[in-house]
């Protein structure tokens, strides 16, 4: 069930974006996912905003864990590189493979479970480094793959199907990334596209370590009364900080809003990035301030989605690292065996 091939015909006047790729060359296998997954719908933003940021899918590595939300780069993106790794072990395979070559764009995808109980200490590493890629937890709060235990991202007095109250302190991603270093933070809705695609589209431009945590229900197993990630929930109770508006690369920025209320960056793939502040009280360039917004708003119950904090100048982790900028995986013999007498001046250099 899970190797469902979709058929390749498609209707001939379907638009192609300009390196000649229609919306379908971006989809994979079918879903085997429940009917009405939060996670399909991410799924979806990510085909969205490959095709319409023109990017080949043979640019693309999409890395995953393993959860239902692991099992989606099977759903999309069908002609790039993928590696479904170990649970919560993403996070180290991704680095190493960025490593090796740093001309792809690196796409991870992990569940709460796979990042915040066993990947955490993964993820921290991952931000804390600063590796560049897309990092996003698709976030349900429950272990859906293994039937529905709650997951360490679990409000505290949130209730099972079966009416068992949470106890214990949730992991909050979120507040982690920032705190660890990451240079592109946000949060989301699997139920709001119009916020998700820039934001996936933003992420995938910038040059450092990009993490969106998306609120995604789990309809069979978590979306009830009492459960603070249903659609029910999410909807009652996002509060939108910002909006981004993302341009294709030198395009112009041409809409105009209120002075004060908007920040303009050029993201690193030269795409500029509009960002719309919708709260005037939030300032997304102070990772501090971002932090204790958030805590605070979380202690009302409030869902703060949105571009949370940006550090336009991101560095990442091929710069602390000093690399060569040709890939490492396409330096030949000569290169990466330089030879005894280049070891020699190299060791005498460390004496
Ligand atoms: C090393 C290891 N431990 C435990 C499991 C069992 N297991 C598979 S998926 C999963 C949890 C998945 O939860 P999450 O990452 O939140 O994904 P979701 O299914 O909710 O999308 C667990 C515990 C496993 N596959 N491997
Ligand atoms: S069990 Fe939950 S997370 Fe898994 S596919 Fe079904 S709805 Fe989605
Ligand atoms: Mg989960």
């Amino acid at each position: 069930m899970t190797y469902l091939a979709k058929p390749r015909l498609h209707h001939p006047t379907l638009t192609h974006n300009k390196v000649g790729y229609t919306r379908r060359d971006y989809e994979g296998r079918i879903s085997t996912l429940c009917a009405g997954c939060g996670h399909d719908s991410i799924s979806a933003a990510i085909i969205q905003a490959c095709w319409e940021l023109d990017i080949e899918p043979h640019r693309v590595a999409k890395l995953s864990g393993i959860g239902c939300s692991s099992k989606t780069p099977d759903y999309f993106l069908g002609a790039s590189h993928g590696f479904n790794t170990v649970h919560g072990r993403m996070p180290s395979v991704l680095t190493g493979a960025n490593l090796a070559n740093r001309d792809l764009l690196y796409l991870g995808v992990s569940g709460d479970g796979d990042s915040a109980s066993i990947g955490l200490g993964q993820f921290a590493n991952a931000m804390r480094r600063g590796v560049r890629m897309a990092y996003i937890v698709e976030n349900n709060g429950v272990y859906g793959l293994t039937k529905g235990q709650f997951s360490a991202t679990a409000d505290r007095g949130s209730r099972s199907k079966k009416g068992v109250v949470n106890n214990d302190s949730p992991v909050d991603l979120v507040g982690l990334a920032l705190q660890l270093g990451a240079t592109y933070v946000a949060r989301s809705f699997s139920g709001d596209k119009e916020q998700l695609v820039p934001l996936i589209k933003g992420a995938l431009g910038h040059g450092g370590a990009a993490f969106i945590d998306v609120i995604s229900p789990c309809v069979t197993f978590n979306n009830h009364s009492g459960s603070t990630k249903s659609y029910d929930y999410v909807r009652q109770h996002n509060e939108a900080v910002s909006r981004i508006d993302f341009m294709p690369r030198h395009s112009e920025i041409t809409a105009q809003y209120a002075p004060g209320e908007v920040i303009d960056v050029q993201q690193h793939d030269g795409s500029p990035l509009r960002l719309r502040k919708l709260h005037t009280d939030y300032d997304p360039t102070d990772r501090y301030a971002a932090l204790s917004y958030m805590n605070a708003h979380q202690a009302r119950g409030e869902v703060v989605t949105g571009l949370l904090y940006l550090d336009p100048q991101a560095t990442d982790l091929h710069l602390s690292l000093n690399t060569s900028n040709t890939p490492l995986n396409s330096l030949g013999p000569a290169q990466l065996c330089p030879g005894s007498k280049a070891l020699e001046k190299l060791n005498a250099s460390l004496r």
